[in-house]
Order: C-alpha cells, then structure tokens, then sequence
C-alpha cells in the first residue's frame, strides 16, 4: 500500500496557560508558538488543562508530536518543596495536564519540543527540580533579574547561549553558540531522570536540556524560540525538527 501520508501535515499539541483565580477561566496561548508550527508545516492544535479523560485519549490516538509552552510557575509540591515567596501563576490542573502529556509522548517515542516553562515542566515530570528565584537562590554573578528575565521586546535577544558540542540540538539548531532572549525566573536545579543538560547561559544557568535516549526526540530550551523565527534560523530549525520528526 502507498504511503499516501508522507507529505500530510502532522498534528502537534500545543499545551497553554490557563487563568488562575480570575473570572472567567480561560485558556490561551501566545499567537507565535501557533505561528512558529504552522511555518514549519505542522499544524498545531491546543491542549488545555480542561481536557478530560476520554478528550485526553482522543488527541492521543492522533497527536504526532507535543510543544510544552512558556508560563507561570510549576507547583513546588512536585518537587517537595515549600513556595518561594515570588513562586506564582501556579496552576495544579496545568501541570498535570503537561506532565501527563509529557510522560505519555516519552513513553510513546512521541517527538515533544518543550519552550521556557516546558523545559521546566519537563525537568519535574522526570524527577527534577528547579530554582524557585534565580536572583534570591542564587545571588548575583550576573544580574540575573536583568538577563533573564528581560522586560523589552520579546523578540530582541538579551544573553549569550553555549550548546554542547556533539548533542542533539547542537545539531538541531546548526550553531554552539547563539543569542537568545529570556523570560524567566526559574530553572533547572536538581536535573530530572535520564536528561543531559546541553546549553548554559554565561552564569551556568541551564538553558537546554535532551533525553540522553538517542531513540527519544525530546528537546527543551529555556529561551523563547518562537519569537525569533523571523530573524533567526537556529530558531526556525528547532520547530522544523519537531515538526519532521513528528512526520516520520
Ligand atoms: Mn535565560
């Protein structure tokens, strides 16, 4: 029989926020990751945490890959610790939804691409655990406050990346090093079962990770690629691989 779907666009699941405490609940994600998949020839469908269980089955039968988005912060019971007073934007039904997905896409060889508070998300769903507060836990080598978690145009890249030679998204992104943007005040701390750390920031900060599995595509950056395929191809390569990955 004919492979007639070779060329058929693949479906990604793409997680998103979700209100917390205001009214009424929503659920949403940034224009670009939607965007960013759709350049790269997938088509991006959204996984909200108000998905039940036989909804949850459904897109599991026909999702080909999953996007961990960018957002608030993961619930520091996951990783058995007490919130940091700056800990917020938790949300219970979010992380459960992500690291459902998460678990059943490595189980599964399902290509996962997971973005800022993915990586995070990823990182706990293996065991892992995260810096609550760079700026409070980790002091100052660099101002962190400024560099990661920059307040200008999302776009504009505000620190320098290191990626390991030799690792799967050096190859992804066809550069060692690059300049990225940043949002974030968390990060990775104690790293989660079977990830490699893969790309650092200037003051050590983990800025990449990969499943040390060379079966399994999944890839987390802690920078925002996809609001940087305009004028960056490390950037548009990274959804390509997703989105080639989920093709075959
Ligand atoms: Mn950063």
């Amino acid at each position: 029989m004919l492979r007639l779907n070779v060329m058929n666009p693949p479906l990604i699941g793409v997680s998103t926020s979700v209100t917390v405490a205001s009214y009424p609940e929503r659920a949403y994600v940034n224009a670009a990751y939607l965007h960013a998949i759709q350049q790269a020839g997938g088509v991006p469908v959204l996984l909200p945490p108000q998905l039940g269980g036989p909804a949850r089955r459904e897109f599991r039968k026909r999702l080909a890959g999953v996007l961990l988005t960018g957002g608030g912060d993961v619930c520091p019971e996951r990783f058995a610790e007490a919130p940091h007073p700056t800990t917020s934007d938790v949300s219970e039904a979010r992380d459960g939804l992500e690291i459902d997905f998460t678990l059943w896409a490595i189980e599964e060889e399902v290509p996962l691409l997971a973005i800022c508070r993915g990586l995070q998300v990823l990182n706990v769903a293996l065991g892992g655990s995260l810096h609550q507060d760079i700026p409070s836990e980790l002091g100052s080598p660099l101002d962190h406050s400024q560099v990661h978690r920059q307040t200008g145009t999302r776009h504009v890249p505000t620190h320098h990346v290191k990626v390991q030679d030799g690792s799967r998204l050096a190859g992804i992104l066809g550069a060692l090093e690059l300049d990225v943007n940043s949002f974030h005040h968390q990060g990775i701390k104690r790293l989660g079962r079977g990830l490699a750390e893969v790309a650092w920031a200037p003051d050590s900060i983990i800025e990449g990770v990969e499943l040390e599995d060379p079966a399994r595509f999944v890839v987390g950056v802690q920078w925002h690629p996809e609001e940087l395929v305009a004028a960056d191809p490390a950037a548009r390569n990274l959804f390509a691989a997703l989105v080639d990955r989920a093709r075959a």
